[in-house]
């Protein structure tokens, strides 16, 4: 464990009185050019560009059945369910996604030391790495909600502490993702302008904003420039494939109305040297199982 560093300047101002947009005063990719790991030249470059790298098969099909059969054994755990880390449905009941799941589960936390994973994000942080946050985003069929649209590190700066843009997402689907059950959305090349958002964050923001997000949200108006410039990408792919992300691209999906179950499992790394002080735009940080403050690299 490892304490806070000092606060640094707030280089993206957000939840002020009104919406303002900041270029990105960070790059994208952080390790020298020709650094060596499992991403390709090319795919850095495409990565810097569009904000996103998707991967047909990160894990193979075996290794996909005991993911999905660890899924299934913590969404029907009752000890799981009853955890302060599970967020349910409003309406349902039903689990909507589970927090930390690199610690509640050995098997999710071989997942993220496994190389394809773990050197993949080194590679495009540009040093040693932790997890700032794991989840599994479980979607069931008939009526799952969505995500609206937002910046992870938007709310990351604001209410975690993250002071720079140093931070990745790999999204791996434990299902199979098709055009219809609520599939990621990623706005391509929006991860280059940062949109502060307008509104105060209100205590315990959290507890609301894991079910439907609130203070952090985009305008209509910037949503739609945003859409105009960039266009709306969907991911889609077999389970095992995976989408690489970084941590300030416009993203967000929409509701799974079909039969169709789509669970991914989520795992966000931060650089070691982008350790969270305290939060830009929040009373008091977010807890540990949201935003972690344990910032021993992952080995
Ligand atoms: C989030 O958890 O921040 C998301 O945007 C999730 C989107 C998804 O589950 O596809």
């Amino acid at each position: 464990m490892t304490t806070a560093p000092e606060r640094t300047a707030d280089l993206y101002p957000t939840r002020g009185e009104t919406e303002v947009a900041t270029p990105r005063q960070d790059p994208v990719v952080w390790s020298e050019p020709g650094a060596s790991g499992p991403f390709s030249g090319e795919e850095l470059s495409s990565f810097e560009r569009n904000g996103f790298a998707a991967i047909d098969q990160l894990i193979t099909p075996e290794e996909v059945g005991r993911f999905r059969a660890e899924l299934d054994r913590l969404v029907t755990d009752p000890t799981v369910r009853a955890d302060e880390r599970s967020i349910v449905e409003p309406g349902s009941g039903e689990i909507r996604s589970v927090f930390e799941v690199h610690k509640i589960s050995q098997v999710f936390a071989e997942l993220v030391r496994d190389p394809r994973v773990l050197d993949r994000a080194r590679q495009i942080l540009g040093s040693d790495v932790y997890v700032h946050q794991s989840r599994i985003n479980v979607k069931p069929g008939f009526g799952a909600s969505g995500f609206y649209w937002h910046s992870d590190f938007e709310t990351w700066h604001a209410e975690d502490g993250l002071p720079r843009m140093r931070t990745v997402s790999v999204s791996i689907a434990l299902t199979e993702n098709y055009d219809t059950n609520g599939g990621l959305m990623i706005m391509p090349g929006s991860h280059l302008t940062f949109l502060g958002c307008s509104g105060e964050t209100p205590k315990d923001n959290y507890k609301k904003s894991l079910q439907m997000q609130d203070a952090g949200t985009p305008s209509d108006g910037a949503l739609t420039r945003f859409a105009d410039e960039h266009g709306i990408r969907l991911f889609t792919g077999k389970a095992g494939s995976a989408t690489w992300f970084d941590c300030n691209c416009m993203h967000g999906s929409g509701d799974n109305i079909t039969p169709y179950p789509r669970s991914n499992v989520f795992i966000v790394f931060n650089s070691v040297e982008n350790a969270a002080v305290e939060p830009f735009a929040a009373p008091v940080p977010r807890p540990e199982f949201i935003g972690a403050r344990d910032f021993t690299p992952v080995r």
